[in-house]
């Protein structure tokens, strides 16, 4: 058996890593000259590096390991579907039964006549089939001219050509000539760094009518659909006004364009609901899923359909679109095990009533101090933004993220994985955490913004720029 008890010394796993390893969204010469983390095993929250240290992982791995690390039984279930069937594929007139019972118990999970299951290897891939899916169904309808996909600035879909168009990173964007033709950005509801004077509740209004103005100035027979995570993940955990979502829902039906909610870190739990639709009043026409469907166990995503769409699709022919591993049967059978603890378990439940209520508490305390300007949570989802100065919600003087990326690297000292996106700090637990592994969460990230507050003092950085907080 290949398990790699025995590891090489760290410097030199450190030094192999630089040589021959390519690492996503890094830069590879400043990752050389420091040596990555390397992380050997995990267990429950806690992660364990090369040198024996503990960490507390408060990013679920990648917003993924919604159980927690270490359980056995997706390991077993894993085994029991190698031995019996390790892969066969679900083209050209065969499917296997660990992929017809996950498509079944996800229709049965998805909210409303969301029955239909394609499935992917990656939220990414789900995306890239969600452009081609809604494309075709709207010729499939007599409309080929409804190819526009309505997507938000600073929204995360993937790393394919697909989901990074769809996505309204710019950084992103710049690298390959994206975004793809027919793919329109609109602005995000992020009232901290761009609601100026208006009351939240205003200007989510405002933010949702951009749709409505696009819509307006393409065309209704040009829109294909609007795409949108329920709550902005990799964006920096941006919790939309209330006033924000029931609007979108009225302007996605008033002009017949399909809803696409992008579910792949909302999904399965997090939000104290299956899906954060559900939390969050959401009824979309296609959830893209991955991530919490394995908890990270194995690579497995897809797109859930609903029945008007899925059977125009089936109606119209071959869709000439599909993965090697779609429905891959270890991955679909991990799928089922995880979702059998979720339920048994009862861990919606843990989030929406003991979890999820006491991170918010907790975690809201974190506002109290000097350098925090908001600190919000919704389910097993939080962001706290860093600011020299609460009153003005005012950004530093200094490049959008210098702030965030020290508190990041003294979190890591202090034994707390928590993310920073610019200078906004953002956590996304395994669902299963305790109250005292809450407790040690927030206790950490409270020395550590604290460690960082003086380190910038030190420095000179404690001041107000001319910005807003920014957090991109
Ligand atoms: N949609 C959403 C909403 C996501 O968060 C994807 C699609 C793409 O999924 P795959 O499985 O192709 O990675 C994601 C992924 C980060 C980070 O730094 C976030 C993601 C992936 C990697 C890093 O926050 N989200």
């Amino acid at each position: 058996m290949t398990v790699i008890a025995n590891h090489l010394p760290t410097e030199e796993l450190q030094r192999l890593d630089a040589a021959h390893h390519l690492h996503p969204f890094t830069a590879g010469a400043e990752l050389k000259a420091k040596g990555a983390r390397v992380i050997t095993r995990a267990e429950g929250v806690f992660l364990t590096d090369s040198d024996g240290n503990r960490m507390l992982d408060a990013m679920a791995g990648l917003w993924c390991v919604n159980i927690g690390y270490g359980r056995k039984e997706l390991a077993e279930a894993a085994y029991a579907q190698m031995l019996q069937l390790p892969y066969y594929n679900t083209f050209f007139q065969t499917t296997h039964v660990p992929a017809i019972a996950l498509a079944k118990r996800l229709a049965d999970l998805a909210p409303g006549d969301l029955n239909h299951v394609f499935f992917a290897g990656s939220g990414s891939e789900a995306n890239d089939t969600n452009i081609r899916l809604v494309r075709h169904y709207w010729a499939a309808m007599g409309k080929p001219g409804k190819r526009v996909i309505i997507s938000r600035k600073n929204a995360y879909h993937g790393s394919t050509m697909g989901g990074a168009s769809l996505g309204g990173m710019e950084p992103m964007h710049e690298q390959g000539g994206l975004p793809l033709p027919d793919i329109v950005h609109i602005g995000q509801p992020h009232w901290y760094v761009e609601g100026g004077d208006m009351s939240p509740e205003a200007f989510g209004l405002m933010r949702a009518r951009e749709l409505e103005e696009a819509i307006g100035r393409l065309g209704e027979d040009r829109v294909a659909a609007f795409i949108a995570e329920p709550i902005q993940g990799a964006g920096g955990v941006i919790i939309p006004p209330d006033s924000y979502w029931p609007e979108i829902q009225r302007i996605c039906d008033a002009h017949d364009i399909l809803l696409i909610a992008d579910e792949v870190i909302t999904g399965f739990g997090r939000t104290g609901a299956w899906f954060g639709s559900q939390a969050l009043g959401i009824r979309p026409d296609i959830m893209t899923i991955a991530k919490g469907v394995t908890s990270g166990y194995q690579p497995l995503g897809g797109s859930i359909v609903a029945d008007g769409v899925a059977e125009v699709v089936n109606e119209a022919g071959d869709f000439n679109h599909g993965y090697t591993y779609s429905g891959h049967p270890v991955a679909a059978a991990v799928a089922l095990e995880n979702l059998r603890i979720l339920e048994e378990e009862h861990v919606l439940a843990h989030v929406r009533d003991v979890a999820g209520p006491y991170l918010a508490e907790e975690w809201a305390g974190l506002a109290e101090h000097p350098m925090v300007g908001e600190a919000k949570s919704f389910g097993m989802l939080g962001g706290l933004q860093l600011t020299p100065d609460k009153r003005t919600r005012a950004a530093f003087d200094a490049p959008a993220g210098t702030v965030g990326l020290r508190c990041r690297e003294i979190c890591f000292r202090n034994g707390l994985v928590m993310r920073h996106v610019g200078d906004r700090m953002i956590i996304s637990p395994p669902l299963v955490i305790t109250a005292a592994e809450i407790d040690l969460l927030v206790e950490r990230a409270w020395a550590s913004i604290d460690e960082a507050c003086d380190q910038i003092k030190a420095d000179g950085l404690f001041a107000a720029g001319p910005g807003v907080s920014e957090n991109a």
